[in-house]
Parts: C-alpha cells; sequence; structure tokens
C-alpha cells in the first residue's frame, strides 16, 4: 500500500535504503509507516527494527547488485543509489562513474593494471563519452573534441578532499592531451615533468595524503588553430606557509627539504652545510611519532625498509622515498631546461632556510628587554649568511631589532632600532624564513612556466586541482580561504550543471517544472563584499596600529549579527567549538556543512608583507638569485618612506582577485567536471567506508544534480545519433525517414509509456533508467525486436 507523500517506489515490502552510521545506507523493507519516520527491517538483521526519517529513506533497484557507466541509467536516482553503484563498481575496481557527465572518480591506492596504459590511452582519442568505460580519458577527450567543434576554450574542475585522488587525475589529463594531441616535441615532455618539480617544493607529507598539494593550481595546455599543442601556463594559488617553520605532529615540512638532505651529492651537502633532517629545526618538530605506529609498519614496501634509509634518522618517512625521489627530481629538473648552476641556485636557498630556522634566541638579561642570538649560534648564522648572501653583522642585527619611525617630541622622522624581545625575534626569523620560501615557490612556478613557452594560442584546455571543502577539529585562515574558493566552485557548479540543464529543457521545449537550489551567493558576500566583508573586515583590523585577533572576531559578529550564514561559536554542534568566545571564532554555514573558523592568528596569517629591516636586508643581498626574489616586491621601493610604519600586503584580497579572475576565464570556457573520492581514511586499497564517501558525495554537490536528474530527464540522445546507432536493425522503409521522424515512428511502434520519455527540438529526453530500457529492447531481445518490426510496418503503411 502507498501512502501519501512517499515516492511511489516506496511502499511496504519494498526493500529500500535506510541510514547506516558507518556503511552510509543499508538495504531493508518498509514495515510501518509513520507521520514523518519509518519502521524498517534491516535484511541482515531479520526480527530487528530501526526508525528513520523519512527524508533519509530510499527506493532502491531491484537488483542491488547491478552496476551501471552512467548512473543515470538507474531507476531512482538519489544519493543511496549512487552510493551503492559506486560500491559495486569500486568492489570490480572500476573506479570511473559518470552521472550524466559529470565524473566520479574514487582513489583505488594501488595501481590498476592497464588502465592508464597507452593503449587505454588510444582507444579514447576520438570516443565520444559513453561509448567506452568511464575515464578521466573520456573526460579529457571531450574536452578537446569540444574545444575543436566549438572553437572554445574547455576547463576541467577536478575536485574532492585531501588525498582524494585530484593530483593523480590532473596529471593523467595532462598527460592524455600532451602525447594524443602533441606534435610529439619535447614542449609535451616538459608539461609533464614539471610536475615533478612543483610537487618537490610544493607537496608535503600530511596525516591525510602522503603527497599532498599545498597549494592550488590551474594548468592551461594551449592550443594553435590546428588544435595541436604549442605550450603550457601554470597559476598558482594560496601555498600554505605556516608548514615551512611548524608541521602537526606526524606531518612534514616540504619534501624538497628531506630530499635534498637526502639525495644530494657529498660536494653539494658540504656546500650547503647539510646534514640528517633530524638537526633540523625546522624538520625535526613534525613526523616524530613515525616509527611508534605499527599500523603504518605494516603497509612499507619491503624495498623501502633498506637499511639506507633507516640511517638517514626517524625522520626519514619509510613511506617516501627521499632519495629515488631527488634523483627523478634531477631528472626532471634537467628536462625542462634547468641548468647545474639554476639548481644550485634553489638549493642553495632552500638549505639558507633550514640554516635560518636553527638560529637560537636568547634573552639579554639587562633591563634593555631585547635579546641576543644563543651562543652566537655559531656556524648556524654564518651558514645562513653565506647561502643568502647576507652579512652576518646586519642578519644578526635585522633578527634581533626593529626599525622604527619615532615622532616623539617634535623630532619628526628619527629612525631608531627597537630591540625584539626573544618571542619576537622568533616570530621575525620565522617571517624572514617564510617569505624566503614562498618567493622561491613564486619563482619555481615563474621559471616553470618559462619551459613551455608559446607565441600565439588558439585556445586553450585548462585543468583545476585545488582542495576540496575542508573542516576539521580547528580551522584556521586557510581553510575560511580554501572554503571561500569552494562556495565559488560550487556556485560555479550550480551554474552550469543545474542551470543550463533548464535552460536546455526550456530550450528543447520540454515544459518542466523548475528545481529549485541554494543559491551561495549570500555566502560568497559575507567572504568578499566590498567593506563588510569578512576579508574586508580582516584587512580594516590588519591596517590599525594594533591589530587584533579579538577584535577583527568582534568585528565580523557585530557586523553581522542576524545573517544567516554567520553564527557564534556557542552555537555550535561541536564542544570544542562550544567553549570558543565570540571573539575567538565564527561559524559560517556553507553550501557542505558549517564551519567553526578559530580566529587565533588570522590577522598575522592575512599578512604577507615583511617588517621594513627584514625586507631591505633580503633585497639587498649580495646574491643576485635571492635579490631578484624580491625584486618586484612592492616594499623593497621607497623603503625610507616606510620605514616604521607596519606594512601590509592582503594575502585574502590577493587570492579574492586572483579567484575572480579564475572565474571569469572558466565562465568563459565550456566545463566538464571531475569528483574525486576518497575511499578509507586508512590510504588503502579495497576498503570502502560508505558513511565518509557519502558525505563527500554530499558536500560535492552530487546529491542536488541527482534531485535534479530525478526530476528530469537525464538521459537524452540527439535524433541523428538514434538513428544511427539503430537504423541497422531497421526496415529499410523506416530508415528512409528523416531521423526525427524516424525515432517517433520508432518509439510509437515500441509503445514505450508516454511518461518515460519527451521529444525535444532536436533529441529524445529520457526519463531516468529510461534510456537503458530501451536500449536494451533494442539490442538484446531478437524476439521481441522481430515482433516490434512488424509492429512499424504496420504503423507506417
Ligand atoms: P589529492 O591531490 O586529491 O590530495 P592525490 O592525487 O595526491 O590526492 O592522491 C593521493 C594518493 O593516492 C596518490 O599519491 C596515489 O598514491 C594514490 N592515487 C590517487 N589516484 C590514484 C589512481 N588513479 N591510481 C592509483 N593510485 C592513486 V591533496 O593534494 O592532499 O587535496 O592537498
Ligand atoms: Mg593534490
Amino acid at each position: 500500500m502507498q501512502k501519501l507523500g512517499l515516492p511511489c517506489a516506496m511502499e511496504d515490502g519494498k526493500p529500500v535504503w535506510a541510514p547506516h552510521p558507518t556503511d552510509g545506507f543499508q538495504l531493508g523493507t518498509i514495515i510501518d509507516i509513520g507521520a514523518d519516520t519509518l519502521t524498517i527491517e534491516p535484511l541482515n538483521q531479520k526480527g530487528k527494527t530501526i526508525l528513520a526519517p523519512i527524508s533519509q529513506v530510499f527506493p532502491a533497484e531491484d537488483d542491488v547488485n547491478k552496476h551501471v557507466e552512467d548512473n543515470c541509467s538507474l531507476m531512482y536516482l538519489n544519493e543511496a543509489t549512487l552510493l551503492n553503484n559506486i560500491r559495486v563498481r569500486y568492489s570490480k575496481d572500476k573506479i570511473y562513474t559518470f552521472v550524466a557527465n559529470i565524473l566520479v572518480a574514487v582513489n583505488p591506492y594501488f595501481d590498476i593494471p592497464s588502465l592508464y596504459s597507452p593503449d587505454t590511452v588510444k582507444q579514447y582519442q576520438g570516443k565520444s563519452l559513453g561509448t567506452l568505460p568511464p575515464h578521466v580519458y573520456a573526460v579529457a577527450d571531450k574536452a578537446y573534441r569540444d574545444m575543436k567543434v566549438l572553437k572554445m576554450s574547455q576547463s576541467i574542475i577536478v575536485s574532492g578532499e585531501s588525498g582524494a585522488g585530484k593530483t593523480e587525475n590532473t596529471k593523467f589529463v595532462l598527460r592524455y592531451l600532451t602525447t594524443s594531441y602533441g606534435t610529439g616535441q619535447d614542449i609535451e615532455e616538459r608539461i609533464v615533468e614539471a610536475n615533478p618539480l612543483l610537487e618537490a617544493f610544493g607537496n608535503a607529507k600530511t596525516v591525510r595524503n602522503n603527497n599532498s598539494s599545498r597549494f592550488g593550481k590551474f594548468v592551461e595546455i594551449h592550443f594553435n588553430e590546428k588544435n595541436t599543442v604549442v605550450g603550457g601556463f601554470v597559476s598558482h594559488y594560496l601555498l600554505e606557509k605556516s608548514r615551512i617553520c611548524m608541521q602537526s605532529k606526524e606531518e612534514r615540512n616540504y619534501h624538497i627539504f628531506y630530499r635534498l638532505c637526502a639525495g644530494a651529492s657529498e660536494g653539494i651537502q658540504q656546500k650547503l652545510h647539510l646534514s640528517s633532517p633530524d638537526n633540523f629545526r625546522y624538520l625535526n618538530r613534525g613526523c616524530t611519532q613515525f616509527f611508534a605506529n605499527k599500523d603504518r609498519e605494516k603497509v612499507i614496501p619491503q624495498n623501502r625498509k633498506s637499511p639506507e634509509h633507516l640511517k638517514l634518522g626517524g625522520l626519514n618517512d619509510p613511506l617516501l622515498d627521499d632519495q629515488g625521489d631527488f634523483n627523478r627530481m634531477c631528472t626532471a629538473m634537467k628536462k625542462i631546461g634547468l641548468d647545474d648552476t639554476e639548481k644550485l641556485n634553489l638549493f642553495q636557498v632552500v638549505a639558507g632556510v633550514l640554516h635560518l630556522g636553527n638560529i637560537d634566541f636568547e634573552d639579554m638579561g639587562s633591563s634593555s628587554g631585547g635579546c641576543t642570538l644563543k651562543n652566537g649560534s655559531g656556524p648556524t648564522l654564518e651558514y645562513c649568511a653565506e647561502l643568502l648572501g647576507l652579512e652576518e653583522e646586519d642578519l644578526r642585527v635585522s633578527l634581533t631589532t626593529r626599525v622604527m619611525l619615532t615622532t616623539a617630541g617634535g623630532a619628526k622622522g628619527t629612525v631608531i632600532k627597537v630591540p625584539l624581545k626573544v618571542e619576537q625575534a622568533n616570530n621575525a626569523r620565522d617571517a624572514l624564513a617564510k617569505a624566503i620560501y614562498s618567493r622561491l615557490f613564486d619563482h619555481v612556478v615563474r621559471r616553470v612556466n618559462q619551459c613551455f613557452p608559446f607565441e600565439t594560442s588558439s585556445n586553450f584546455i585548462g585543468v583545476l586541482d585545488i582542495a576540496g571543502f575542508e573542516y576539521f577539529e580547528h580551522n584556521s585562515f586557510e581553510q575560511f580561504c580554501i572554503n571561500y574558493c569552494n562556495e565559488k566552485l560550487q556556485q560555479f557548479f550550480n551554474e552550469r550543471i543545474l542551470k543550463e540543464e533548464q535552460e536546455l529543457y526550456q530550450k528543447e521545449g520540454l515544459g518542466v517544472n523548475e528545481v529549485h537550489y541554494v543559491d551561495n551567493q549570500d555566502c560568497i558576500d559575507l567572504v568578499e563584499a566590498k567593506l563588510i566583508g569578512i576579508l574586508d573586515i580582516l584587512d580594516e583590523e590588519n591596517r590599525l596600529p594594533q591589530p587584533s585577533d579579538q577584535h577583527f572576531a568582534e568585528a565580523v559578529h557585530s557586523k553581522h549579527r542576524d545573517h544567516f550564514r554567520l553564527i557564534v561559536p556557542r552555537k555550535s554542534k561541536l564542544a570544542v567549538h562550544r567553549n570558543l568566545r565570540d571573539d575567538e571564532g565564527f561559524i559560517i554555514r556553507h553550501f557542505a556543512g558549517a564551519v567553526c573558523y578559530e580566529t587565533a592568528q588570522f590577522v598575522e596569517k592575512n599578512n604577507d608583507a615583511l617588517h621594513m629591516s627584514l625586507e631591505s636586508l633580503v633585497c639587498e643581498s649580495r646574491d643576485a638569485f635571492v635579490r631578484q626574489l624580491f625584486e618586484n616586491s612592492s616594499n623593497s621601493k621607497d623603503s625610507k618612506q616606510k620605514a616604521g610604519k607596519l606594512s601590509f600586503i592582503s594575502v585574502g584580497n590577493k587570492f579574492k582577485t586572483q579567484l575572480n579572475l579564475l572565474l571569469e576565464k572558466l565562465r568563459s570556457t565550456g566545463s566538464s567536471f571531475v569528483r574525486c573520492v576518497k575511499p578509507n581514511l586508512k590510504m588503502v586499497s579495497h576498503q570502502f567506508e560508505g558513511a565518509q564517501i557519502l558525505s563527500q558525495l554530499q558536500c560535492s554537490g552530487m546529491v542536488s544534480v541527482l534531485d535534479l536528474m530525478q526530476g528530469g530527464f537525464p538521459s537524452r540522445a540527439p535524433f541523428h545519433e538514434l538513428y544511427n546507432m539503430y537504423k541497422q536493425y531497421m526496415p529499410s522503409k523506416l530508415t528512409r525517414l528523416d531521423p526525427r521522424l524516424f525515432c517517433k515512428a520508432l518509439f510509437k511502434a515500441l509503445g514505450l509509456n508516454e511518461n518515460d520519455y519527451k521529444f525535444g527540438l532536436t533529441r529524445v529526453f529520457f526519463r531516468p533508467g529510461k534510456f537503458a530500457e530501451f536500449d536494451q529492447i533494442m539490442k538484446s531481445d531478437p524476439d521481441h525486436l522481430a515482433d516490434l518490426l512488424k509492429r512499424v510496418n504496420k504503423w507506417l503503411v
């Protein structure tokens, strides 16, 4: 018996998906229907019942072990059937699944044989979506064909949480396009080989991913008017700077530091005064727990357990092969055309940062309140100065004092040196290290871009590899920026998928009810609006003589007292946040869920400027390379005038500008989406953690897509395609009709239920699951087909 308000597929006795705490969903049957809850008997626990809200129970397919390549050919499109389809496919090592044109990619955590082989690459070239099994190559090829046919640049937006496989899939796309549509010259190789270099400087081991990208990137491959690769361009976003000086437990600094220590030749080691990573403060405070972790030990590949690796000390992570990676990186550097001098320049600055980190301070113990270098910091200071091209004395003074402009006593403009306390000197040292390293990273990207220059380009295919929505126990400025970015990308996704889908229905005259989705413009405004947006409030704080994180948080709350998207930490569901005071954080209701941001350090993290004394120190380095890193910094000019003023370069607003440029670019291209999914937290193969995968699908907006599809017509085929596909099975009388009439006649003859499909102006649209049914009749049932042909004939007479 079917009750009011339930989808027609859900009635007593029929199988349904009911919520399950770890698997996401479990199969069961409805045994009682309440006002807004259902009583369900789980299939594998006869006699037991659970109660579930109606909104969280979904109709199941008749055969739950069946899987489909395009999720839209299922009868019931909902989050439970999507999860199940992905699960069944994953268990057969089929990691890719389409939901209409959106590709879902589950990280297999092992190399699936021949999935990315050169033969596979060849197979996908020139093939329409849907003719071969789902693959990231299919998406890449569609982008290429669209670019060619529509004469329009394309972008592929790859998203997902940390460790979901974004960077790997991005690399597969780049390799696919360059090998398939290049000229066979080394420009293509360079585009691919740029990655090891970027990853050496911008990736690190985190608890979520042993090779986590700590920056976002948009890689464009440019094509000429003949649609062959002519060059490339990389834009990068927001390198995580806090990692340079400090890492969380079991995490590491950027790969390059360890690789240099492990792999550089003895000559270089000596020149750079390097030794084991354990001897450097910036490296030895993260990964300390590693060897105590028994679980991880089990998955260490045998070949990496060699004594050579272990002798490098506790910081050599057995999961990573720093020495081998160093060699691979050097090969890549060579391939993209970096000579030994350039290589050494890079290494020298990296080593300089390491030695800088080892400089320690101690109280002078006098009334002046200042500090000095501990034990004069011995050779450390000397090494650091040498590698960065600085005078030891200048470095010492710049780290322990600050230049101020005094206005006291009317004597305007006297420059004085104020001694720093130990803590302030530590901060100065770390700020210098972060500035140098992030400038170095900018340089690496700039240098990489010089390797594949192009004079003119007709169109490009851009691949966006940027971190997905993040919410941790503690969320800071980095999460705030990345989630803001994801709000913008989500809006773009909605625009492209939801809005354009509805526009298509309209254009084709289908008369489908509009599907409402939540527009997140209000959330974007909350962050980026002029003056009252959180980014501007933060900048305003940064410009105050004495900015404070508390005052900033208060300002955010007071300017947005009744904003639907903004609430005080006290209202959090989590106890850790409920204890925060109003001036210690704020909660934003994002499209993917509420996140509590702790505002400590927001002010500091929002400022990219070095204090004057340090800025002029590096700008006047003896070393041309170091000088060049700081060349176009806005502070270096008229530095005299700025003496004493706290300089400020906004990180948040720079990101906002970059992001808006990126979105402008994306909007001007055709787009495809790849949603990456991380199957489990242990980072192992063949383990499917349903509940947390479900939450990723929800966060990525896939669920609203399914809602739209379920109410609409997710499968569609242009008349001429259907005509070409089936004409071979048809009598000649029928094939003489034009494709549209052909389809009409065929559908009429088949006696298809008119609710299952609609004729648009250029194509047929099918309700969920109905195209697959139709296709099956056409292809696999000769008796039925023969009968059908008779009817078609009759109908045509
Ligand atoms: P991410 O880019 O999404 O995370 P990665 O692309 O770095 O994630 O993938 C993490 C790891 O998963 C890789 O280092 C591989 O070991 C494995 N992996 C991913 N995709 C595949 C695949 N298709 N086949 C085999 N192994 C794979 V982050 O950068 O952390 O957000 O910031
Ligand atoms: Mg990555």
